[in-house]
């Protein structure tokens, strides 16, 4: 096991900052971008000045944590990676993830969701290989790819469809449609629309979680905080910031890249400096670690220890998972632009077929057990539209509730009524 979980990782290890005579050029980065057909742009590695070499000797690598753990390691059975009851339940939420996600695809067309809707298809194995392993009072901050994020931590599945279709059923009453899920009970803290959005958000969550239990003194709080982004959105500067903020205060958080090659109609490769996103872990003084994040196996591995990390209050991490969506942007992108062949090649590495094929190789389950599970979760998508046409649509005056802390003024008139009420309100705008 000791050689699989270091050949899934790559992180830059402490004696690379400690040792005299390593450069960067030394460091042993043997991340490899997995099918783009495109080349990574030739990027020159600066030497580090040598007074600079001792500044992250504290950084700690999750391949070190991990290999001085294995030995006392009980979570293998035999030589398998998870045990039957394990896999179950990633290819159940997998599975959930990939057949909601196609329905959405059908309502949208049929015309029962309005705006923008963006699928998750291809992606499953970084929201099942994460989300699984948390508790329920751990937070999730994901982005407008928020759909499969909220059924892996536990919302159900007619909450998620009530809401993309706009109903009271919702799980934000039907008010936040389908880039903006949440859920109070679940402790998911929300789909945001604008790219790097939430990782501010997912920090002052983690910080608030070392807050109550290093000042409050509250030592139940040992809640860890996931933020979900994506590639495009290391561009960003909030990204920096949080990283910066989150290191240096050991925030209990881990901030999980799902680098699907593209942001849009951008390939990462064309925008970015460095496409290696997790070396930018080690800068700020943290781990980064590139993970397949088509194989949940070695995604839930990667996350175990990331979450434990910050979990035991050593701090956050940086996952960058390779994946790729089967979609286009979103239901209105006619994916034009990616390469065919870019694309097969991702299709041919799904990560639930593989998944389904490493549970029969190892006789964790059989075919017939997987189907009869795909057939009940086919009833559960199906369940959930039914419910969600069924319920009611919310009336117009919700329409600036929990919008403004004080609408009046805003939202409410000096009658006291709510202004979207008066005909006049929406009078040569749009058509409501
Ligand atoms: C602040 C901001 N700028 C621009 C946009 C427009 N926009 C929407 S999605 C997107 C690309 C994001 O790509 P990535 O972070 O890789 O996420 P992915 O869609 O691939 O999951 C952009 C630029 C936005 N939503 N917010
Ligand atoms: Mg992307």
């Amino acid at each position: 096991m000791s050689a699989t979980f270091s050949s899934l990782i790559n992180t830059i290890t402490p004696q690379c900052f400690t040792t005299e005579n390593h450069s960067l050029s030394h460091l042993k980065t043997t991340s490899a971008f997995l099918g783009s057909t495109q080349k990574i742009r030739f990027c020159p590695l600066i030497k580090s000045p040598p007074q600079q070499k001792h500044r992250h000797a504290n950084v700690v690598a999750v391949s070190d944590v991990k290999q001085k753990q294995q030995l006392k390691s009980t979570s293998f059975v035999g030589n398998l990676l998870i045990t039957k009851e394990e896999g179950l339940e990633l290819y159940e939420d997998m599975v959930l993830g990939r057949s909601f996600e196609d329905m959405c695809a059908q309502m949208y067309y049929r015309g029962k969701m309005f705006g923008f809707v963006h699928l998750y298809n291809g992606q499953e194995a970084v929201s099942t290989g994460f989300i699984k392993l948390l508790k329920k009072k751990d937070c999730v901050v994901s982005t407008y790819r928020d759909h499969v994020h909220a059924l892996s931590k536990g919302v159900p599945a007619r909450e998620v469809m009530s809401e993309l279709f706009g109903k009271t059923t919702g799980c934000v009453r039907g008010q936040g449609g389908s880039m903006h899920m949440f859920s109070k009970e679940h402790n998911l803290i929300g789909g945001f629309a604008f790219i790097g959005e939430g990782i501010p958000i997912a920090t002052g969550a983690a910080f608030s979680s070392k807050y109550r239990r290093e000042v409050l003194k509250e030592t139940d709080s040992n809640d860890v905080t996931l933020a979900f982004f994506g590639d495009g959105t290391c561009n960003n500067g909030q990204f920096y910031e949080c990283l910066n903020m989150a290191a240096l205060w050991k925030l209990p958080i881990v901030f999980v890249v799902e680098n699907n090659l593209w942001a849009i109609g951008m390939s990462h490769l064309r925008a970015t400096s460095d496409p290696e996103i997790w070396k930018k872990g080690p800068a700020f003084g943290m781990p980064g670690v590139h993970v397949d994040g088509m194989d949940v196996l070695k995604v839930r591995e990667v996350a175990k220890e990331a979450i434990e990390r910050a979990r035991r209050g050593d701090g956050p991490t940086l996952v960058e998972c390779e994946t790729y969506r089967f979609r286009g942007h979103s239901l209105a992108d006619p994916d034009e632009l990616r390469d065919p062949s870019e694309k097969a090649h991702y299709a041919a590495r799904d990560s639930i077929a593989a998944l389904k094929k490493y549970m029969i190789e190892n006789k964790l389950a059989t075919e017939a057990e997987l189907k009869a599970m795909e057939k009940k979760i086919e009833e559960v998508v199906e369940d959930a539209v039914e419910f969600a046409d069924a319920s009611p649509h919310p009336p117009r005056s919700q329409l600036l509730q929990n919008v403004f802390a004080d609408p009046k003024g805003f939202g409410i008139g000096p009658d006291g009524r709510y202004r979207c009420e008066d005909p006049k309100f929406t009078e040569g705008t749009a058509h409501v």
